[in-house]
């Protein structure tokens, strides 16, 4: 991460998004949404359901539509609440796409090349991808920038999309906030908030790699709104080694499948890895997994339940998240207007 501390001395403001893309899985929970609950109480936040994003690979437009309102189900499920932060999606508040296009004249070829997400998800078929799934980091710069957001609550798989986010706030500091006196720290160098056990849940079939919506099996990952058969037998499926659990985090060495399921626990029990391992080395996965699946259960049957309710009465997410558009908007278009300023539109 890029240290350099950030002149700018506006507001404190919270970002962060997640795409409406196939299902939410406990990767998104952890690492993100968790997180977002969290920090509601403490810090004025926007929560956005990024369905710009989710265009960069061809989406059906009924299963789109759909997915953005279950998105937003889950994020209240989980227990965000849109009064005390502003929940939306994206496509609602044009500042995202207006920013975004005078942002692509300020990220250099060079930054978006180094980008690994676009590499690992356009792979060989390079020449095929999206123009949009290229530019994509600069469509999250516009994100967080469109409301001079202070920090971003996101799992580690983001860190370098921040980063990127950083250079361009600084770049356009430089180009053109220091053309008018008082505007040399215009946009804040957003800091990334990777927190805890949760910010990388890797595949239970592979620990090596991370949890994903677009991995083909389905048993890699719990989704969030798998029903409890179907969580206890991927659990019970994921893959291990032979070892019981060690006793102290220094034993998970070279066991990439302990240390997820070890982290996951640790994660969705709020502690950590060497907590659970002071209270469970010793035990063969025989005996771990069924606590694990217990545990696992208690946080996301609720959550399920309270979605199902809440899918059951769309029109009241459709006005939620205009209402949410409506006040993010009220924040991002003045930022916008001055940025059109700052760069010379008439
Ligand atoms: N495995 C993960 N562990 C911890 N955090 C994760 N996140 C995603 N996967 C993990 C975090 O979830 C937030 C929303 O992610 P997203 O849906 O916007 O995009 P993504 O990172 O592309 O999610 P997926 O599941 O990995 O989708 P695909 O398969 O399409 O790449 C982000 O904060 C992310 O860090």
């Amino acid at each position: 991460m890029n240290d350099t501390p950030s002149a700018y001395n506006g507001p404190t403001r919270v970002f962060s998004g997640v795409q409406p893309t196939g299902n939410l899985h406990l990767g998104n929970y952890l690492g993100a949404i968790k997180n977002f609950v969290k920090m509601q109480d403490t810090h004025a936040g926007l929560y956005c359901i990024v369905d710009m994003h989710a265009i960069t690979v061809f989406q059906d437009p009924k299963e789109l539509k759909a997915s953005i309102r279950e998105v937003t189900a889950l994020f209240m499920a989980s227990g965000l609440d849109p009064k005390k932060s502003i929940l939306f999606n994206q496509s609602k508040v044009s500042a995202h796409a207006e920013l975004a296009w005078i942002l692509n004249c300020v990220a250099r070829m060079g930054w978006l090349n180094r980008m690994t997400q676009f590499k690992e998800k356009a792979g060989k078929h390079k020449e095929n991808a999206s123009v949009g799934l290229f530019a994509y980091p600069v469509l999250m710069a516009a994100d967080i920038l469109a409301y001079r957001a202070t920090h971003v609550p996101v799992g580690d798989d983001q860190k370098q999309h921040l980063e990127l986010a950083r250079d361009i706030a600084q770049k356009f500091n430089n180009d053109y906030g220091a053309l008018k006196q008082g505007c040399e720290n215009f946009f804040p160098l957003p800091d990334p908030l990777i927190q805890g056990p949760g910010a990388r849940i890797m595949s239970l079939r592979d620990g090596s790699k991370k949890m994903s919506k677009s991995e083909t099996s389905d048993m890699t990952r719990i989704n969030m709104t798998d029903d409890a058969d179907t969580i206890a037998q991927k659990i019970r499926k994921a893959r291990t080694d032979p070892d019981p659990l060690p006793s102290e985090v220094g034993g998970l060495e070279g066991r990439a499948e302990a240390r997820n399921l070890v982290g996951i626990y640790a994660a969705l029990s709020d502690t950590t890895a060497e907590e659970v391992l002071n209270e469970m080395g010793g035990l063969q996965f025989s005996e771990f997994k069924p606590k694990l699946v217990d545990l696992t259960l208690s946080v996301l049957e609720p959550i399920n339940h309270r979605f199902v309710e809440l899918m059951n009465n769309a029109e009241e997410i459709d006005l939620i998240l205009a209402d949410g558009a409506g006040r993010a908007a009220e924040i991002a278009d003045p930022i916008l207007a001055e940025v059109k300023e700052l760069v010379g539109f008439v």
